[in-house]
């Protein structure tokens, strides 16, 4: 049984802006438990499940999957571990997203958002390609996903830095000198 509720963080960027390289880094040092979105969808498709072929065809043209589908996969996610920090990483995606997860699961702490210009992003991406296996690390797929992050998921980091719930971090410098900033953000919690 758990002892309380965990707190919440949100870890948000565009693809390949470093949300899993800086989420590695925080459960090294926190001992939180990292849930994310991207990765609980492709588990659910390796598993064969009915869903899974839909989701890994929405992936590959950077759509994002109903909001009920990925929740659901995170509610059991949170509910299973008894760390005391999570972090949820590439969720949500979408203004609806946001509310529902709010209304249902639990609030949050603040939004870490990475920062990274496209081009930047596009190399990342492009460059772990070559052995990913991931089937949205092509050009044309990263495109798409691109489109969808500005369009869909930025109204979401925009609606929560009007209410002074985002920390913003730039994303551009290598992993060790970017974790130096995002690390200064969850100190507090550990006193
Ligand atoms: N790298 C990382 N940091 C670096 C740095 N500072 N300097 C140089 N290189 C750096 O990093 C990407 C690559 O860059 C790696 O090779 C890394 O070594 C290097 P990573 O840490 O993996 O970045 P990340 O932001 O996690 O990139 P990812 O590709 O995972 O982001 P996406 O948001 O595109 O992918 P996600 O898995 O979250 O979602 C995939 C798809 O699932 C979505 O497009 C959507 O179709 C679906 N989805 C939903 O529908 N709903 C959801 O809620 C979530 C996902
Ligand atoms: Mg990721």
């Amino acid at each position: 049984a758990k002892s309380q509720k965990p707190k919440i963080f949100f870890v948000l960027g565009g693809p390949g802006a470093g949300k899993g390289t800086q989420c590695d880094k925080i459960v090294q040092e926190f001992d939180y438990a990292h849930f994310s979105a991207g990765d609980l969808l492709r588990a659910e498709v390796n598993s064969g499940s009915e869903q899974g072929a839909m989701i890994d065809g929405m992936i590959k043209d950077g759509k994002i999957v109903a909001g009920e589908i990925t929740l659901s996969l995170l509610r059991k996610a949170i509910d299973g571990t008894d760390k005391k920090g999570v972090l949820i990483d590439g969720f949500p995606r979408k203004l609806d997203q946001a509310g529902a997860f709010e209304s249902q699961v639990s609030d949050f702490e603040f939004v870490l958002f990475f920062d990274c210009p496209e081009k930047t992003m596009e190399e990342r991406l492009l460059q772990r390609g070559k052995t990913s296996g991931r089937v949205d690390d092509n050009a044309e797929s990263i495109r798409k996903r691109f489109k969808t992050f500005v369009e869909t998921s930025l109204p979401v980091i925009e609606y929560y830095d009007a209410k002074s719930k985002v920390k913003r971090i730039d994303a551009t410098q290598s992993p060790d000198e970017v974790y130096k900033v995002v690390r200064e953000n969850f100190t507090v919690y550990s006193s």
